[in-house]
């Protein structure tokens, strides 16, 4: 980038950087952000009549674009350039147009000094670096890998274990010793005790095998294989022992990365698996679309059912059920007393359409029984989450009968929860985001302390830091998660390097380079939401009801809205009432495009009707909104608004319903990390028009299986939605194209089995990377919970205090 810098200087584009700064600093606003920039430049072109393509092409237009943010101090300009994903500089620009980089460091200050925070006394402040844990870890070079770390990862640890042939065989000889389950030895037995007979005895055991029918059942020969020093673990008939030995002699005699993750991915070393998701209502029935309450839900509940079924299946494949091995998939939350009518307060409750896999709520202590019998928001939630770890490790342990083989966290609060039992228990410990409020909210961490009372995001981001840094892996559901795009921060990378005024400085918060990061996106609950023109599996009856409650029920406690038409085409969405999901700026747009509105119907499944109801005040205040829109643009007779919370199933028929009648699903959020909704609707067979903003972009592939919006500009908006409406009254088939797309999309690329199968490996492969990595992560770990008894602990209490006196 600097010599991008000097180029301009160096020629007679230095004119026009001068001219532009000084449009700058008539600017308001002496910390600009992207948009914001892109506009100034944008206007200084038009004044100073440049091409189109000074713009895009000239010295000054590139440096604009890899422009994150300019802060204006004094006659000083601060440049924070991210010059390609994952990497940031940061330049001072003087009056005179000297150009020099700044360090982190003296970025973070000058962002304290811009919020009047700023400690002139050196050291006064923690800083916070986890860089130097990383330092003899292995990290990806190439950005564009960043989320593929376990290709990555074997690749090194191959390169690595196998430059040393006989110490690799000992690691490998120990690993397969390590397994049992309920105290039978799986694998091999005392009978191989060095590497020569494993390898020996492979081989024999090879000709043994394949001398058989290869679908003979395990359980024939089992004794003859004992006496060879193999116990049960290797496969179900002949045929698969023989294919999982064959894979085991092949990386013994040549080890090659992909041989070694074939052969990790078969050793019976997962049965038991706890998904943590601590705050909110986590229940089957009367839980969706309260706050708090959404997509995580749905994303734990359909993960669990989905690795149960996995792991039956490895459990048969591997030749274990002779032994009655049951694997056991636990969702550890909160016992809500007062549980408003759901199952919130029971104990356990065992998941619909499984054997063996189970809510487990435990109560939180009696800390105050103001806060502690109800709900508490996530945002509120801090307090109580390491006493919880500590109850909950109890009943894991006498729910399980021993300790579980892997921890799976969900969200800040849950991540945490899963750091302080992985750490207890000594466990492989993996993190799901689903959302890092850090990069939802503008400013949340230069301004936390104005936040403070409402939010408590210096809890919320040092547990973030905590947990994302003690994971042994992450999964994410997109790329952009873990580093955004071209032109914008991932939510992992906005924790990267940041301040906390008069708390600490972040100098490096994560490593996003490092194999930790795997992108495994979800699936969509197959039985529920499937395509609309499956009409053997739906119910006349179901479909009749739904289609009144969308279009012609008159029942004034639940549906507000009468259509004076409804024969026009649906514009459907479905969505809890938060800002940032925007359905109101769905409404804006709809009620500003009368030729919309000339076309269609606008249909909103949307919580709740009346602000008496709510007990969230982002969502009152998305209710008045909602409401104060269809008086403004007189949106009467043209939009039905739903107060309805559905069944799972009608959910999934609410969107078929909708594609009878040739729909469009619009998801209009201001952002959206992954967006459930989204593969529903396309799965339904719903042509889908996604906001740009987050995950979406990931999901649909614009223009060939859906549409991207930019819900900030309601005409485009409008235009994009009113173009495909109109191309599709002209030829009907346009829609039936994208409708087959979308569900081909889902199907091809967002199911559960990819899901499970993939999380399955991965949690293998580090657990294996554990075992066998002389790395020890124990200052790492050190380190972390000297934050945690120092940062957050202290923070925990005050709030608790505060709960104290509610
Ligand atoms: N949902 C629902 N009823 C509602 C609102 C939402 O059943 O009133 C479901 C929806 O079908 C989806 C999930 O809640 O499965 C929302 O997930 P998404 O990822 O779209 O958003 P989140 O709420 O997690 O931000
Ligand atoms: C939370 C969100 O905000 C959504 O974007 C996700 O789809 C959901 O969790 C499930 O991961």
């Amino acid at each position: 980038m600097s010599e991008l810098i000097q180029a301009i200087l160096d020629s007679e584009e230095k004119s026009d950087l001068r001219s532009f700064i000084s449009q700058l600093r008539q600017h308001e606003q002496n910390y600009l952000l992207r948009n914001d920039i892109l506009n100034v430049f944008g206007e200084y072109c038009s004044k100073s009549q440049k091409p189109e393509t000074f713009y895009t092409s000239s010295h000054l237009g590139k440096l604009i674009y890899y422009t994150q943010e300019i802060i204006q101090e004094d006659s000083n300009l601060c440049f924070i350039i991210r010059p390609k994903i994952a990497s940031q500089e940061v330049y001072r620009l003087t009056a005179d147009l000297d150009v020099e980089p700044m360090t982190v460091q003296e970025l973070l200050d000058l962002r304290d000094r811009l919020v009047n925070k700023f400690q002139p006394q050196e050291g006064d402040l923690l800083e916070l670096d986890f860089g130097p844990f990383y330092d003899y870890t292995p990290t990806i070079r190439d950005p564009k890998n960043i989320g593929k770390g376990v290709q990555y990862l074997n690749r090194y640890l191959s390169s690595k274990l196998f430059q040393d042939a006989k110490q690799w065989l000992e690691s490998l000889l120990n690993f397969l010793r390590l397994h049992h389950y309920n105290g039978v030895q799986l694998l091999i037995n005392d009978r191989i005790q060095t590497q020569q007979q494993l390898s020996l005895q492979v081989k024999k055991a090879i000709a043994f095998v394949s001398d058989r029918p290869s679908d003979e059942p395990y359980e024939q020969f089992r004794f003859q294989l004992q006496m060879m020093g193999f116990e049960p673990g290797w496969g179900n008939t002949a045929g698969r022992v023989e294919e999982t030995l064959n894979i085991l002699d092949e990386l013994i005699d040549s080890p090659a990365p992909q041989t070694l993750e074939a052969f990790i991915s078969r050793v019976p070393m997962i049965f038991r698996i706890v998904l943590v998701s601590a705050h909110g209502w986590f229940g089957q029935e009367g839980v969706l679309g309260r706050p708090d309450t959404g997509g995580q839900v749905v994303y734990v509940l359909d993960q669990a059912k989905n690795l149960e079924k996995q792991l039956q299946e490895d459990v048969v494949l591997a030749g274990l059920e002779g032994l009655n091995v049951q694997p056991k998939v636990i969702i550890l939350t909160r016992l809500i007393p007062n549980s408003d009518g759901t199952l919130c307060n029971q104990r356990l409750e065992k998941v619909h359409g499984t054997e063996n896999a189970w809510i487990l709520r435990v109560p939180l202590r009696d800390f105050n029984p103001n806060m502690t019998q109800n709900w508490i928001s996530r945002f509120e939630f801090w307090p109580y989450l390491e006493s919880f770890a500590i109850d909950s490790e109890k009943e894991l342990l006498a729910e399980f009968h021993g300790t579980p083989d892997l921890i799976v966290g969900n969200y800040s609060d849950g991540n945490l929860v899963a750091f302080l039992l992985a750490r207890r228990m000594k466990v492989t410990q993996c993190n799901i985001a689903h959302a890092l409020e850090k990069s939802k909210y503008l400013f949340s961490n230069l301004y936390w302390q104005d936040l403070e009372e409402k939010y408590h995001f210096s809890l919320q981001f040092t547990a973030d830091l905590i947990a994302m840094n003690a994971a042994n892996f992450v999964i994410s559901s997109t790329y952009q998660e873990i580093v955004g795009t071209n032109d914008s921060v991932g939510q992992y990378e906005s924790y990267k390097c940041f301040t906390m005024p008069e708390l600490y400085h972040v100098v490096n918060g994560i490593e996003l380079f490092s194999p930790k990061f795997n992108v495994v996106p979800p699936g969509v609950n197959e039985n529920a939401y499937f395509p609309y023109t499956r009409t053997e599996d739906r119910v006349q009856e179901d479909r009749d009801r739904l289609a009144e409650i969308l279009f012609t029920l008159e029942d004034p406690s639940q549906i507000f809205g009468k259509l004076d038409d409804p024969t026009k085409r649906p514009i459907f969405s479905m969505a809890r009432l938060d800002r940032i999901k925007n359905l109101t700026g769905l409404a804006e747009c709809f009620g500003q495009s009368k030729d919309l509105q000339e076309h269609c119907n606008l249909i909103l499944v949307a919580g709740k009707l009346r602000v008496e109801e709510s007990g969230d005040n982002e969502e009152r205040d998305e209710i008045i909104r909602l409401y104060h829109i269809i008086d403004e643009y007189n949106l009467h007779g043209k939009i039905r608004w739903l107060g309805v919370r559905l069944s799972k199933s009608d959910s999934g028929e609410i969107y078929r319903v909708i594609a009878d009648h040739k729909g469009v699903f619009v998801q209009p959020a201001l952002f959206e990390a992954f967006g459930l909704t989204i593969l529903e609707a396309m799965i339904s067979g719903l042509p889908t028009f996604a906001t740009q903003f987050g995950g979406p972009l990931e999901i649909i592939q614009n223009k060939m299986n859906g549409f991207y919006i930019n819900p900030t500009n309601l005409e485009e908006t409008a235009t994009k939605i009113l173009e495909f409406v109109t191309k599709c009254e002209h030829n009907p088939q346009y829609w039936d194209e994208i409708s087959r797309k979308a569900i081909d999309r889902v199907y091809s690329t967002y199911t559960w089995k990819i899901h499970t199968s993939k999380l399955l490996s991965l949690a293998r492969i580090y657990g294996f990377w554990n075992f066998t990595s002389k790395e020890n992560r124990e200052d790492l770990l050190r380190y972390i919970e000297a934050l945690f008894y120092l940062i957050y602990k202290p923070a925990a209490k005050q709030l608790l205090q505060q709960h104290q006196h509610r």
